[in-house]
């Protein structure tokens, strides 16, 4: 391929190539359509997606209490968000646009005020084929889901062997796990396996037969868990044992990674469920010594807080073994996204995975894809500027490889490692 001499002409050829990669969503809460309710989909659920939840109640009157919110029917409650965050007050936060942008995408009028077309069109459509519209929408080749073998629901669609589209691959969840080991070994002991609270050497191995059969069920691409911003190692705290005894050898025997997902203050305001938690600045030296005491493990890590971001890069740099990925939750938002991945890129050039829809609702692809797609474009365009400015000609096929680079190439890579 020839390079390209002209700085407009690499822009577009940027802009072109972030439009046209076939991207993979490496974080995701969607679930097969087999396992019915668990995933979720059309406009009600993604109007009564926890973060619309949470901003209705930065405008609702004081009379709509949680309770009476939490005891209304899902249309009921979509009514409310769609009313308050939308017609009363302009729909204006990234969350709300994002509905605009998704039922836009899918050929609905994204300007209409009236929910009605919109709710007739989703009970028309068929959710097998539904889910392939989304994902070519969206342009994606799979999405990783978020299986937790603690969630009693979950495991029961796992155990019985539902169908799962190979667009959707799994993440071993364990949190629980982790954070609350009589919870897990309480679990654990239900399904016939002897842990005990206490935990110990016979507990552990338990344990770590728990995880390999979990292994065997999902296949999973990474073992995974959030963790709260003072969440410590070493220590002396039990899951500080249970990260050497259980999780770690389990991912160094099956070759997973360790998906660290830090910063989240849990229950934060517990009536608002899954809306519910907040945000801190994570004391990154349980990671920085995660890193430096096991380089025979692979360690991929997304932070909660913007504070911790360029710590966060500056540890990538420091140990090859750990991936940085994601824009995640609190920060799924334009200003941030350019901040980080502009920061990433001139900390790592394309080690890195830009970002993650962290879809909960089928839908979201869309709109968490397009509105993070456009961010990337502008940054990316920013940076070939500057590499061409500099004197640098880039090709067309690799400015197309360096931008799949930032959207599941450089995740791939990583793993095989
Ligand atoms: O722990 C997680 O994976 C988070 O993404 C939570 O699910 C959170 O509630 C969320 O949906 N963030 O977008
Ligand atoms: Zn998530």
């Amino acid at each position: 391929m020839t390079r390209l001499t002209d700085p407009a002409t690499v822009e577009m050829a940027v802009r072109q190539a972030v439009a046209r990669t076939t991207i993979s969503d490496i974080h995701t809460h969607l679930f097969p359509p087999s396992h019915g309710k668990l995933l979720l989909w059309g406009v009600d659920e993604l109007l009564t997606y926890h973060y619309l939840v949470a901003e209705l109640f930065t405008f609702a009157p004081r009379e709509l209490t949680y309770e009476k919110f939490w005891s209304l029917p899902k249309t009921a409650q979509a009514d409310l968000v769609w009313d308050h965050v939308f017609l009363r007050h302009g729909g204006l936060s990234e969350a709300a646009r994002g509905i605009i942008t998704t039922l836009s995408a899918l050929g609905l009028d994204g300007g209409s005020r009236d929910l009605g077309p919109a709710r007739r069109w989703f009970a028309a459509q068929k959710v097998e084929q539904y889910l392939a519209k989304v994902f070519q929408i969206a342009n994606l080749d799979y999405a990783v889901m978020t299986n937790n073998p603690f969630i009693a629901a979950e495991a029961e669609c796992w155990k019985a062997g539902l169908a799962r589209p190979d667009c959707l691959k799994a993440a071993l969840r364990i949190d629980t796990l982790i954070l609350d080991w009589p919870t897990a070994a309480k679990a654990m002991r239900a399904g016939g396996y002897k842990t005990t609270a206490a935990g110990g050497s016979p507990a552990f191995a338990q344990a770590r037969k728990f995880l390999a059969e979990w292994v065997a069920i999902l296949n999973p691409v990474y073992l995974a868990a959030s963790l709260p911003p003072d969440f410590a190692y070493p220590s002396r705290a039990m899951s500080c044992r249970v990260m050497d005894q259980v999780v770690l050898p389990t991912a160094k025997e099956f070759g997973l990674p360790l998906a660290m997902m830090m910063g989240v203050r849990k229950k934060v305001n517990p009536a608002l469920l899954d809306g519910g938690d907040g945000v801190g600045e994570s004391d990154m030296s349980a990671l920085q010594n995660l890193l430096a005491r096991h380089g025979d493990a692979k360690f991929i890590a997304t932070l909660l807080s913007r504070v911790n971001q360029q710590e966060l890069c500056v540890l990538a740099r420091k140990f090859g073994h750990l991936h940085v990925e994601g824009c995640w939750w609190f920060c799924n938002n334009p200003s941030i996204i350019d901040e980080m991945t502009r920061m990433r890129l001139e900390l790592l050039g394309v080690a890195f995975t830009a970002q993650h829809s962290d879809a909960r609702v089928l839908d979201q692809l869309i709109y968490k894809w397009s509105h993070g797609r456009a961010v990337i474009a502008d940054v990316l365009a920013d940076k070939y500027r500057d590499l061409f400015a500099a004197g640098w000609r880039p090709t067309e096929d690799e400015i197309r490889r360096d931008v799949r680079a930032i959207l599941g190439g450089s995740f791939e890579e990583f793993c095989k490692k």
